[in-house]
């Protein structure tokens, strides 16, 4: 776009959701600027940019921020047009990979979350209602969307890619630490696209290394083990 555009990008390693924020610029091939943020002391800069949540991801564009992942994937897919884009021409494939993309935060994301966060029987629920969010969401995607979005075979990656595949290694660290909470068994849709994902060699040089997740879930999990 412009000649001089100047990006920032303030997040955390170890999130998926800032992790879909340097995926996108780096799919689309623009440089940027990475401030780690240490959410226990959070920067002014961080307050200053995103005083409504104050949380990370924040994207910062010639001096103009903008907050929430998902609406900074929608600018980056506006505002620079060359590279692949992250969402179709079509209003109506847009907004139905919205909605799912809406979904998997809201819903996924968010189950995924109580799975950790609980113990013994409320965790078994946790995990059962995981399960249930997760075949509605595997079934929607499949009714709703043709076969190139999302991308099951993980090779051009999409708006909804980037979604779900930010969290791949998330899925992969959070399965070591707290027990499976899906499989090819249970979910091969969602299985075999998230493997998909997670070795597109883009996901594998932009997502956090396993043993790192690994310990950073334990901490924040199971302190005591
Ligand atoms: N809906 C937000 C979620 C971002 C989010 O939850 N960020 C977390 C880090 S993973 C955060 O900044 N938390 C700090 C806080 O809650 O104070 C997005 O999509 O960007």
């Amino acid at each position: 776009m412009e000649k001089q555009s100047q990006v920032v990008v303030f997040g955390i390693w170890g999130s998926s959701y800032c992790k879909r924020v340097e995926i996108a610029l780096a799919l689309k091939g623009i440089p940027y600027e990475y401030v780690e943020e240490d959410l226990a002391n959070k920067s002014e800069s961080l307050l200053h940019y995103n005083p409504v949540h104050k949380k990370v991801p924040v994207l910062v564009h010639n001096g103009k921020s903008i907050a929430e992942s998902l609406v900074i994937l929608e600018y980056i897919d506006d505002c620079w047009k060359h590279g692949p884009k992250l969402l179709p021409e079509d209003p109506y494939l847009r907004a139905k990979l919205r909605f799912w993309a809406n979904f998997y935060d809201q819903k996924l994301k968010a189950s995924a979350t109580q799975i950790m966060m609980s113990r013994g029987e409320e965790r078994e629920r946790a995990i059962k209602d995981f399960g249930e969010v997760l075949k509605v969401f595997e079934d929607g995607v499949k009714k709703d969307l043709p076969a190139e979005f999302p991308c099951f075979d993980g090779k051009n990656l999409g708006f909804l890619d980037i979604v779900v595949g930010s969290s791949a290694c998330n899925y992969e660290a959070s399965h070591e630490v707290a027990g499976v909470i899906f499989s090819p068994e249970t979910n091969p849709t969602f299985w075999s696209w998230v493997t998909a994902l997670k070795n597109h060699p883009l996901m594998k040089r932009m997502l956090p290394p396993h043993d790192k997740l690994v310990a950073k879930m334990r901490q924040k999990y199971f302190q005591s083990a």
